[in-house]
């Protein structure tokens, strides 16, 4: 009896939680404006072109990058009142590592309380370019994290001019950040250069050169620029959804819920290998002041021996360790060889 009042419990509060909504593109139009009417599929710089996203393709020229990330947890004047403990912020880090490792990007944080009750709750997004602009330090060189009773969750583009400014960074609820719902691996995928998977069916004019058809005949250059994604309507469920593309006529069919870029918030596990080539691109363009060789285990901004050194006595299975650079959990040979190109790709 009891357990089956649980159950009920937990089915309840899975009907009551409001479902994810992700403000990114609307912070966008507030701040730049709404694209031109009608408007052609433009570039917005080098990455989203296909060619020169396959460059970034992970194979041993792609360095292992580590990005800097300061987050910032509001509390009232007195103290009083966190929108995260400590705990919410390392069980938030570990969960967001373990989903870019396979990506060979880590994130590696300094966090603090910041004590003003202006910002312990915040409206609209006025509002929280103040927070930013009043707490933002050094954003040319880390990603901002804000955690509050923000009115949204988004990140930034990296084609924004202000993306590694002070107005750059990532806002989130205290209410996502502090469950174990990945909405911050979310966020990053903005940061880093990603765009919804479903952009070319809801972001974008119906049927204009930037739609992204259910046949993905164009998937390269439209929607979210990436052909691996397969085209969707925005859609919640684990379930793939029904009816048609209207452009087209044809069936939605196979989509992609798993994608961390979608909004199937429940069934996330997933970049493809476009989406990660997207990011190293974005990350060694417009992003270079963020991040820092991963194979520089001992951080003293060469890589040589003594980095070899701390790979091998990372040796074996080691889920997590900074030396598995491929993220594969086993720190083994393959990690020495991306070590060693690092060697001379690593800026
Ligand atoms: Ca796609
Ligand atoms: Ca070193
Ligand atoms: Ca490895
Ligand atoms: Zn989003």
């Amino acid at each position: 009896m009891k357990f089956l009042f649980a159950l009920l419990l937990s089915v309840a509060v899975e009907e009551t939680r409001p479902p994810f909504v992700c403000r990114t593109s609307e912070a966008g139009v507030e701040a730049f404006g709404p694209p031109e009417e009608g408007a052609s599929c433009p570039l917005e710089g080098p990455c989203d072109d296909p060619l020169v996203r396959e460059t970034f393709s992970l194979g041993p020229h792609v360095v292992p990058k580590v990005v800097r990330v300061r987050i910032l947890i509001f509390r009232e004047d007195d103290g009083s009142n966190p929108a995260a403990s400590a705990q919410d912020v390392e069980r938030e880090m570990q969960q967001l590592n373990e989903h870019f490792a396979p990506l060979r990007v880590r994130f590696e944080h300094v966090w603090e309380f910041i004590d003003d009750s202006q910002f312990r709750y915040t409206a609209n997004f006025p509002e929280e370019i103040q927070m930013k602009l009043t707490y933002a330090q050094f954003a040319l060189r880390r990603c901002h994290v804000y955690v509050t009773g923000s009115s949204a969750n988004y990140g930034a583009y990296p084609w924004w001019p202000t993306a590694t400014g002070k107005r750059g960074g990532i806002v989130i609820n205290e209410l996502p950040f502090t469950t174990p719902q990945a909405v911050l691996t979310h966020e990053f995928g903005h940061n880093l250069g990603l765009w919804h998977t479903f952009r070319g069916s809801d972001e974008v004019d119906p049927c204009s050169e930037c739609y992204e058809g259910a046949d993905g005949a164009e998937g390269d250059t439209t929607g979210d620029y990436c052909s691996d994604t397969p085209p969707t309507p925005l859609h919640v469920s684990c379930s793939d959804p029904t009816g048609s593309d209207t452009c087209s006529g044809l069936p939605w069919g196979d989509v992609q819920e798993t994608n961390f870029m979608s909004y199937s918030i429940g069934c996330w596990s997933q970049f493809t290998q476009q989406q990660a080539a997207r990011m190293h691109c974005w990350l060694g363009d417009q992003l270079a002041t963020w991040w820092r060789c991963g194979a520089d285990l001992d951080d003293d901004g060469d890589i040589d021996r003594a980095d070899l050194e701390e790979l091998r006595l990372a040796f074996g299975p080691n889920p997590g360790h900074p030396a598995d650079l491929d993220g594969s959990g086993v720190v083994d040979a393959r990690d020495a060889r991306l070590l060693i190109a690092s060697h001379r790709a690593c800026p």
